[in-house]
């Protein structure tokens, strides 16, 4: 068994590499602010962090999270064998790879993480605007997906606690 202090590490590697990468939790969590203040007028930013520091803490959403970046940062150094290094660097559309793993966050808290994700996957509000731009020479094909799906993920624990108040 994995004991907590090799959990923790996993976390902070995985909290680091999106720091590294450009992400910060407030980006995250103004994702969930957008994707839930229609809902809960009074939601305040401090409960939306709250709700991605819960998902940050899965070791499921932080192997996601190294593995989508290690891959970007591999393709940024053009370190890939084609063709996944052509197909990863221009954030080819037909890929869906991306996706696929960023789908392994959105289902921490069930289904309902998979609306918010396609919602903000098509609106790209805030960083995901950022992470979409190309113009730097940055590759953020997995980045952008698991910022999305972290972001739905929280949101979706949120409502679930939400509607468990309310009974
Ligand atoms: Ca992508």
């Amino acid at each position: 068994m994995e004991n907590k202090q090799q959990k923790d590490i996993s976390e902070q590697i995985a909290r680091q590499k999106l720091k590294e990468r450009g992400v910060e939790i407030e980006d995250i969590a103004e994702l969930v602010m957008y994707l839930q203040n229609k809902y809960f007028p009074d939601l305040t930013i401090e409960e939306c962090i709250e709700s991605v520091n819960r998902v940050l803490a899965k070791r499921e959403v932080q192997n996601a999270i190294v593995t989508g970046i290690q891959l970007d940062e591999l393709a940024e150094k053009g370190l890939l064998d084609e063709p996944l290094q052509s197909t990863i660097a221009r954030d080819e559309s037909l890929y869906g790879i991306d996706e696929i793993l960023a789908f392994s966050i959105v289902n921490v808290y069930g289904s309902i993480g998979f609306t918010n994700y396609g919602y903000i996957d098509k609106q790209k509000p805030g960083i995901l605007a950022k992470l979409n731009d190309h113009s730097n020479g940055s590759c953020h094909t997995f980045l952008d997906d698991i910022v999305g799906a972290i972001a739905a993920a929280a949101s979706s624990r949120h409502a679930h606690r939400a509607a468990h108040e309310s009974q």
